[in-house]
C-alpha cells in the first residue's frame, strides 16, 4: 500500500487490488493518417502520452501489476455498430468504410490495432469495446470481479471521451479511479484540462488525478521488511 500524491487528496494505492487500464492507444487515433486525423484532429497533441505510458507499462510489467488494454472498434459485419454512431458527424467516410489504415475502427484492421510502442504482451487482457465506455458491452465487469480489482489506474485517449466515459462507468460500479494526467491526452488541450478538473472536483466526484511518476516510484520502491 502506498499514498500517492493526487488531486483532490492522496490516493491509497493497493497494487494487489489494482489494474493499469490503458484506453484506446490505437493507430487510428494516434498516428498521422488515421481516423482521428481524417476527422480533422491534430493528432500530435496525443504524442506526449506515449513516453510516460511506455515507462509506466514497463514498471507495471516488472512489478506484476495487472494490465488491461482496450480498443474501440466493431465486428467486421458491423452488427455491434449503432446507426447513430455510424452516421454521426455526417462524414463522407465513416466507421466501417475503407480509410488510410484499412476499414475504420474495424477489429483486425491495421488502424484498429494498438500502437507498437505499447503493444500488449501475453497475459494482458485486451478488451474490444464498441462504445466509448470500456464497461459497455464488454467483458470488463467480469475481469474486474474475477481478479478482485477495486482500483483502476486510468490512462489513454481521449481524456474527455473514452477515458471520461470509462471513469464514470467505473465510478458507478464502485471502483476507485486514479487518472494519470501525463498518460492521458486529447486533441484539444483545453478539454483535457477541464476533463481532469471535472474528475477531481467536488472532493473527487469521479476519482483522483495524479501523475505516472508517483505510480512508478511506488511500484519500484524496495519492499519493506516484514
Ligand atoms: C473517440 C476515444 N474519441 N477513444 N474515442 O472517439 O476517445
Amino acid at each position: 500500500m502506498a499514498e500517492l500524491a493526487a488531486h483532490p487528496y492522496p490516493f491509497t494505492f493497493k497494487p494487489a487490488e489494482a489494474a493499469l487500464l490503458i484506453i484506446d492507444m490505437q493507430r487510428d487515433f494516434i498516428e498521422p493518417g488515421g481516423f482521428g486525423a481524417m476527422l480533422g484532429n491534430d493528432v500530435t497533441q496525443l504524442e506526449r502520452t506515449i513516453e510516460p505510458l511506455k515507462a509506466l507499462l514497463a514498471a507495471a510489467r516488472s512489478s506484476g501489476l495487472r494490465v488491461i488494454h482496450t480498443r474501440e472498434g466493431h465486428k467486421p459485419d458491423l452488427s455491434d455498430l449503432h446507426e447513430s454512431k455510424r452516421i454521426r458527424g455526417k462524414g463522407t467516410t465513416t466507421i466501417g468504410d475503407v480509410g488510410p489504415m484499412g476499414r475504420i475502427l474495424v477489429i483486425g484492421e491495421p488502424g484498429h490495432d494498438i500502437i507498437p510502442e505499447l503493444y500488449p504482451i501475453a497475459g494482458e487482457a485486451v478488451v474490444d469495446k464498441p462504445g466509448k465506455g470500456a464497461f459497455y458491452a464488454t467483458e470488463l465487469t467480469d475481469i474486474v470481479a474475477e481478479h478482485g480489482i477495486t482500483q483502476l489506474l486510468v490512462c489513454g485517449v481521449t481524456t474527455e471521451v473514452c477515458v471520461h466515459t470509462t471513469v464514470r462507468e467505473a465510478n458507478d460500479r464502485g471502483l476507485d479511479c486514479l487518472v494519470l494526467s501525463d498518460c492521458t491526452g486529447s486533441y484539444f488541450p483545453e478539454f483535457h484540462a477541464t476533463a481532469l478538473r471535472m474528475i477531481a472536483a467536488q472532493g473527487g466526484i469521479f476519482g483522483w488525478v495524479g501523475e505516472s511518476g508517483s505510480v512508478i516510484a511506488a511500484l519500484t520502491a524496495p519492499a519493506e521488511p516484514a
